[in-house]
């Protein structure tokens, strides 16, 4: 399969994530993208090729106006407020606070579209954040083109971004616009099936209330893990959406055994829904030695999940999430898209 790269995601390279208490190197650095680059072209997946533009129209499809010019003139802002680091919030419109006004002044500002304080924005991050989504719908666009399947090599990551709500690593949420992209060419049912260790709190909020975009994922349960606030078993969707919407939290420690059994369920689920196109939010942080995940998932798993995806035979896109083991990154993802191929 095709794999389309673009190496503007460097324009997104902070200096500091807040962990701990501490102001830390990112766990989400460029060398992941460009360790799963190098992996890609040394097992021979397919041919690279670099995104094309498409304008922000199909991002305004998923994401807010007023949120989308708040990503573009943050860091400018920041900086004219006289701030040296880069963009970190420290408030938000907590629970007895008013969140129906949006402020004018930076920090405020920040703090309404901003979902937790990990994520800092820099002078690259807008540019690196929509040359991601390019990447996602250039390769939507090779698979709604006839296409088996195709890799976005996404970053930043986007599942945890929702309408006007970014953190946990994402800016602009790729696979949920790319999913947006096959309905509007006419694609009646898609599904979202997210393996990332985390829950993709963004895509799932954008279409919980619709019936014609399954999500299911497969991540750390909420008592446990980022993002804490969703991913309960008890989040099936409403109105329209009711059904439509498939939780797996799955606790500390879990092997392939535990883990691959709430995938066969997902697929099942996924198949039963008639879903006629399949977006993959692929991060590979289930992986047994990530730094910041508790599940034990072997490399060789990966090319088991890949294979078993494949089952479903539906036309397949998918999309870089996260995962933060930096030695193994390349070898997990390219194991999983093998899997794949393999049994396509
Ligand atoms: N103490 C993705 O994998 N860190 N995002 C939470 C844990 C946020 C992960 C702090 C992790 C976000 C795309
Ligand atoms: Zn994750």
């Amino acid at each position: 399969m095709q794999t389309v790269y673009s190496d503007r995601h460097r324009l997104h390279d902070a200096k500091g994530e807040l962990y701990g208490g501490v102001l830390v190197p990112p766990f989400e650095m460029p060398r992941r993208a460009e360790l799963v680059l190098a992996r890609v072209e040394a097992v021979g997946l397919g041919e690279v090729v670099p995104p094309d533009e498409f304008g922000l129209e199909p991002i305004r499809r998923i994401h807010d106006a007023g949120y989308l010019s708040f990503l573009e003139t943050a860091w400018d802002e920041w900086v004219a407020a006289g701030y040296e680091g880069e963009v970190l919030v420290t408030v938000w419109p907590s629970r007895v606070l008013r969140d129906t006004r949006i402020p004018t002044q930076i920090d405020g500002r920040v703090g309404y579209y901003a979902l937790a304080g990990e994520t800092p924005i820099m002078a690259g991050t807008w540019r690196a954040a929509r040359a991601a989504v390019d990447v996602a719908l250039t390769a939507q666009k090779i698979v709604s083109d006839g296409a088996r399947a195709a890799f976005a090599l996404c970053r930043p990551p986007g599942h945890h971004a929702a309408r006007d709500m970014y953190g946990g690593y994402c800016f602009l949420n790729n696979a949920a616009i790319a999913a947006q992209a096959f309905r509007d060419q006419g694609v009646g049912k898609v599904a979202i099936l997210d393996v990332d260790f985390h829950h993709g709190n963004g895509t799932q909020d954008l279409f919980y209330d619709r019936g014609d975009v399954f999500y299911a994922s497969l991540h750390g349960h909420p008592e446990d893990a980022f993002p804490h606030f969703l991913g309960w078993e008890d989040e099936t969707g409403e109105g329209a959406g009711e059904g439509c919407n498939a939780n797996y939290p799955v606790r500390p420690g879990a092997r392939f055994d535990e883990w691959g059994a709430a995938l066969d369920d997902a697929y099942r689920r996924i198949a039963a829904f008639g879903a006629e196109a399949l977006v993959i939010s692929l991060g590979v942080d289930a992986y047994k030695e990530d730094p910041i995940s508790f599940f034990k998932l072997e490399s060789e798993d990966y090319t088991t999940c890949g294979a078993r995806i494949a089952t479903l035979g539906l036309p397949t896109l998918f999309v870089m999430e996260g995962g933060y083991a930096i030695e193994e990154i390349g070898v997990n993802t390219a194991n999983l898209l093998c899997g794949f191929e393999g049994a396509a």
